[in-house]
């Protein structure tokens, strides 16, 4: 096999610059491009990106063929497709509502439009360049819709998504007019990352309120396919920053910095310009503790970098504007002949000068209003190799999950930063040595690499089990052979389940009556004298009476506590007693009450308590109440407390579809045996019926049936085609 991967991210992991109308390529060395070097570089494995710059068309095959001797493949974007694509949708729609910013977003209709189409251009690309048996690796909220793009074509292929930003909760991300595509979008990968458990949770709630999915745990299920939503917090180069203090020229950058600064305490302060980083706050806090704290005066330094990132956007242009402001007025206010507070720079620098920096500094203040990771805090734990100094930390970055000995606040509560400055400011070595020697261990496994690592991996499992879950897909592999077993048999046995098997689930349980279709398919699955066919139903006998009273058919009700074999009457099940009931109804009452669209159903031998109708979530949560407040009692009583599909049911221990479906076999001679059910109810079946027997549950969750049918309608064909 010859798969490669594919990287795809919004930018490639180059620098183009043009020099006498030459262009030259200079990698970049940022972490995302020093992690996937490995895989990008190797075999025939490729990223595809937009280069950076715009590239006139005649000139475009040039750069493809410069570009492929570095396994790159360029995505041509006009200056309009970045105004409106990036700048606007991804910057200005999804940027802001991602770090719960809403009032900052844009909803313009063009931005949409453009966002659409430069994904397809991406996607357009991407399978210039693809075989459907590759890996697909897509970066990043730019190309949210990649996936399923790509999905619609290769069908077959792999496909991860890892979101670098923070994935908000279901509440703002609803706000998005075109929220439902964008996720869609998203789902047609195998594997979606975020950098923490928060951001999983966000997601799969939001999608199981937006999509027809299904979840279970972190497995999101959307007709036949599963879609795995993982956590893969995002590693550094560590090793590369703790070298870097070695180097003979950062040892000499430190050397200069520490000149004249004996009894002052550096604090840092890294980030790129953007409103989610907390930068006025931080200066605000910095001037409390200036003004509160007169004794630090001439005693700390606060040096600030700020990197210059889209300024043409105004929200970016205000905010320079206020820093400028606000640094000018406190370093007049405070400096003295001899010392500035605060040191900002509005530019970049090359990594030996952060090295100096991350080095040299007292404290690393990372104090971000959102962020999805935040690499410059595990940057600044690399580069102490003495065990030395004190990371401040917001608790709203990614990375406050992992480095939890740093001192962690709340970005909105500058008493709470101004503190923790004073904390570190006095932290006793043997403190910030214990701590910080604890968050490097954690910088340095979890470092890059080992992200690469267990996304890859993950995404070869994933697909794995996904493959193996498809040759137990009813309607491909294994029809044949129920058809060629059924032709071949003498007497057959067909155990259907009705709800969720032969209909559709409705949210009204009275809604599910069967169609003239159903009713034609057993009919002419009874008319066959070799066929002997049970529906075996957790209904009341009563409504299967009204259903099916005219079929000449087995019925098993209520879980097995009614039957009705052909040609007889009804018979319940003997001394079974239902004296438990008032009992447990009341209880159930009681959350029903406090649970809008629940209601209690009673049955001759069983109780059930639903929640279709219930708001997503609610009925959830008060269901793991039932079970676990109820669950003691119901076993004292003899009763079986079974969680179904929207539903709990209390029903007596001696009644289960297993043991009425082998009570119906029997005496009998059947030499083939079908049984259908989508519902936990109908698992007892399964583990029932004899080895031989095909068991087959609708919908591929975990089951003890040997195979799975996707839902109703895929139950009917494989029906009609034994018919037929
Ligand atoms: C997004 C998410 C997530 C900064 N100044 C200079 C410079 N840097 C480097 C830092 C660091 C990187 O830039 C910034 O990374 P962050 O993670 O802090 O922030 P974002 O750029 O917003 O990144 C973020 C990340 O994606 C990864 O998934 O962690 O949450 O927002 O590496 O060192 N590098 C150089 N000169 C500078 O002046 N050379």
């Amino acid at each position: 096999m010859n798969e490669k991967t594919i990287i795809v991210s919004n930018r490639l992991p180059v620098r183009i610059i043009e020099k006498d109308n030459e262009y030259t390529f200079i990698p970049s060395e940022g972490g995302l491009a020093t992690g996937l070097s490995g895989v990008y570089k190797s075999g025939n494995s490729i990223w595809v990106g937009w280069p950076g710059i715009d590239v006139p068309e005649e000139r475009q095959q040039e750069v493809i063929e410069k570009l492929s001797h570095l396994n790159l493949y360029p995505v041509f974007l006009t200056q309009e497709e970045i105004n409106l694509y990036y700048e606007g949708f991804s910057n200005e729609v999804l940027w802001p509502i991602f770090h719960y910013m809403i009032t900052y977003a844009n909803f313009e209709q063009s931005y949409w439009e453009s966002y659409k189409s430069v994904n397809q251009k991406f996607a357009d690309a991407t399978k210039k360049v693809m075989d459907q048996d590759d890996r697909i690796w897509v970066q990043d909220y730019q190309l949210m819709l990649l996936p399923g793009i790509l999905r619609s074509v290769h069908p077959k292929s792999t496909i991860g998504f890892f979101n670098h930003i923070p994935f908000p909760s279901y509440e703002i991300f609803r706000l998005i007019p075109w929220r439902e595509e964008l996720l869609q979008g998203v789902m047609g990968s195998d594997l979606i990352g975020f950098h923490t458990y928060d951001d999983v949770r966000h997601f799969v709630s939001t999608a199981t309120r937006l999509l027809p999915v299904k979840s279970s745990s972190n497995v999101l299920v959307e007709n036949d396919r599963s879609v795995v939503i993982e956590a893969f917090p995002m590693g550094i180069d560590a090793e590369k920053f703790e070298n870097l203090p070695n180097q003979p020229d950062v040892k000499e950058e430190i050397e200069l910095l520490k000149q004249g600064r004996e009894n002052i305490k550096l604090i840092l302060s890294i980030d790129r310009l953007d409103y989610s980083k907390g930068i006025l706050e931080r200066l605000r806090a910095y001037e409390m503790l200036l003004q509160q704290n007169p004794e630090y005066l001439e005693k700390v330094e606060l040096y600030m970098i700020v990197v210059p990132s889209r300024d043409s956007v105004a929200q970016y242009k205000s905010l320079r504007e206020q820093i400028d402001q606000f640094v000018g007025n406190l370093n007049a206010r405070y400096r003295t002949l001899n010392w500035n507070p605060i040191n900002y720079f509005y530019r970049s620098f090359p990594i030996n000068v952060l090295s100096s920096l991350f080095s040299t500094a007292a404290i690393c203040l990372v104090t971000p209003m959102r962020d999805g990771m935040n690499l410059v805090s595990k940057e600044y734990v690399a580069s102490r190799v003495q065990n030395d100094g004190v990371l401040i930390l917001s608790e709203m970055a990614g990375a406050s999950k992992e480095l939890t000995e740093a001192l962690i606040v709340n970005p909105n509560n500058l008493n709470d930063i101004k503190n923790a400055i004073i904390k570190g400011l006095e932290m006793p070595l043997a403190e910030q040595q214990e701590r910080m020697t604890s968050m490097r261990a954690i910088v340095a496994k979890f470092n890059v690499n080992h992200w690469v690592n267990n996304f890859i991996t993950k995404l070869n499992e994933v697909k794995e089990s996904q493959n193996s879950l498809k040759t137990k897909h009813a309607i491909n592999s294994i029809r044949e052979k129920i058809v060629e077993n059924y032709k071949n048999a003498n007497e057959r046995t067909l155990f259907l389940d009705y709800d969720g098997t032969l209909v559709g689930f409705s949210g009204d349980i009275d809604q599910a009556t069967p169609n003239e279709e159903l009713l034609n398919l057993l009919n002419s699955l009874i008319s066959d004298p070799k066929n002997n066919v049970v529906i075996i139903s957790g209904r009341r006998h009563e409504t299967l009476q009204n259903w099916f009273g005219d079929l000449d058919v087995n019925f098993i009700a209520e879980h097995g506590a009614w039957q009705k074999y052909r040609g007889n009457n009804w018979t319940s099940l003997p001394l079974l007693t239902s004296a438990w009931k008032r009992e447990i109804k009341t209880l159930l009452d009681t959350y029903t009450d406090r649970t809008p669209g629940s209601f209690v159903e009673e049955k001759s031998y069983s109780l059930v308590w639903h929640y279709r109708k219930a708001e997503a979530g609610l009925g959830d949560l008060r269901a793991n109440e039932i079970v676990s407040n109820l669950r003691v009692l119901a076993a004292d009583k003899g009763l079986k407390l079974m969680p179904g599909n929207k539903v709990i049911e209390f029903k007596n221990m001696e009644v289960n579809k297993g043991k009425a479906a082998l009570n119906y076999l029997h005496g009998k001679t059947t030499d083939f045996i079908l049984a259908l059910g989508d519902d936990y109810t109908d698992e007892d079946i399964f583990t029932a019926l004899p080895q031989t027997a095909f068991t087959v549950k609708v919908g591929n969750t975990s089951s003890a049936a040997k195979y799975y049918l996707v839902d109703y309608k895929e139950v009917r064909q494989l029906l009609w085609a034994l018919v037929e």
